[in-house]
Parts: C-alpha cells; structure tokens; sequence
C-alpha cells in the first residue's frame, strides 16, 4: 500500500509481507548524468494473479507509448497514449465503470526529461534527437478505493530512460527486467545477496 503514495521515503521496513510488492524508483548516476528508472517487484518473487492483471496493463501502457518517441511528435503523446490504454484496461478489469469514468489511479504524467538532473529542465512541445526523456506510466490503488478489495495496496509503475534518434527511440535501460515474466524468472536466479547477513543494528 505504501507503494501507492509517490515517493515514498520511509524505507524502513524490516519485514515486506509474502504477497506484497516492492516499487523502487531509483535514480542513479554515472559520470555526472543520471538515470531515473522503476521497477516493481514481489517480494517474494512472484506475482498474484491480481499484481499480474495490473502489471501488464501498465506495461502494455508504457511500450505503446514508447513507440511514440519519435523526432517531431508532441511529447504529451505518450501520456495521452499510456492514459487511453489504461483507462480501457481498469474498465475491462472493472475497477471503473467505463473508460471514460474519472479516477485517481494513474495521477501524474509518464515523460519528462534527464540529463544533469533527475527531472532536467527542457522544452516540452516536440522530440527532437538525442533527447533523453523517461517513460513511466503507474496504476495505483490504495487501500478504501471504489472498487473490488482485492485490487486494494497494488501500486505498481515501469519507469524506462528513452533515447530519441533518427532510427526510433531507444530504450537505455531495457537491461532491467521488465516483463513480469522477465521478473518472475529474473527472481528465480541465485543472488549475490542469498548469503548476506545483516550486521546486528540495535
Ligand atoms: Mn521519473
């Protein structure tokens, strides 16, 4: 459920729940430029039918609007591509009533540029090449939302770093898992921290 506030900072959990998910927006850098990517997890490596439903709408969301990233398109268009198939998808799913319906699951837009800084100054009005512009729709719905609980605590967002040239867009961080299957297997794979153990902290 904490996923669904953005930008959440307590990160003081000891203990994630077994069906619960973990959203890490993560902006790293690398020789004075930054990176701003997400991605959303279970915790315990794999998702529940629901998590599943709403991860792949926002990831069928995010790579129609990657396609968008082209040179000479508005870049409010892969939000406005993101919105509709989103819209579709909670009604299809029932969470609204009809995709026109008003709601407050996917509050804030998918692009914006990164260079020097996280969120870099910078036009809006169209692509141009070698702009580096993120790509992050989000379905979010907390606890006591208008619709079925089961969907209630799913926040979910895939936020990818999108290169604008003359050949199409491409996506700089696609190295990441992104599908949910690409994660599920990701999460099956020993890992560097299988044996690190917590120093004694109290
Ligand atoms: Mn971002």
């Amino acid at each position: 459920n904490n996923g669904c506030i953005l930008h959440y900072v307590d990160n003081n959990k000891t203990h994630i729940g077994d069906s619960n998910l973990i959203l890490m927006d993560l902006g790293a850098e690398y020789h004075g430029y930054t990176a701003d990517v997400t991605r959303t997890i279970p915790a315990n490596g794999k998702f529940t039918a629901e998590q599943k439903l709403i991860y792949d709408l926002v990831y069928k969301a995010q790579e129609a609007g990657i396609a968008a990233y082209k040179i000479g398109t508005k870049m409010s268009e892969p939000n406005a591509i993101a919105r509709k198939i989103i819209n579709k998808g909670l009604a299809d799913l029932g969470i609204i009533a009809s995709e026109k319906d008003r709601h407050n699951y996917f509050p804030h837009g998918t692009s914006h540029h990164i260079g020097l800084d996280v969120h870099d100054p910078g036009n809006y009005n169209k692509f141009e090449e070698h702009m580096v512009v993120t790509m992050e729709p989000g379905i979010y719905i907390p606890e006591g939302s208008p619709c079925d609980e089961k969907w209630w605590g799913i926040g979910i967002r895939i936020e990818d770093d999108i290169l604008i040239t003359k050949n199409g867009p491409v996506n700089l961080s696609a190295m990441a898992p992104r599908t949910s299957e690409a994660i599920e297997a990701a999460m099956k794979l020993p890992s560097v921290l299988d044996n690190f153990k917590l120093p004694k902290l109290d």
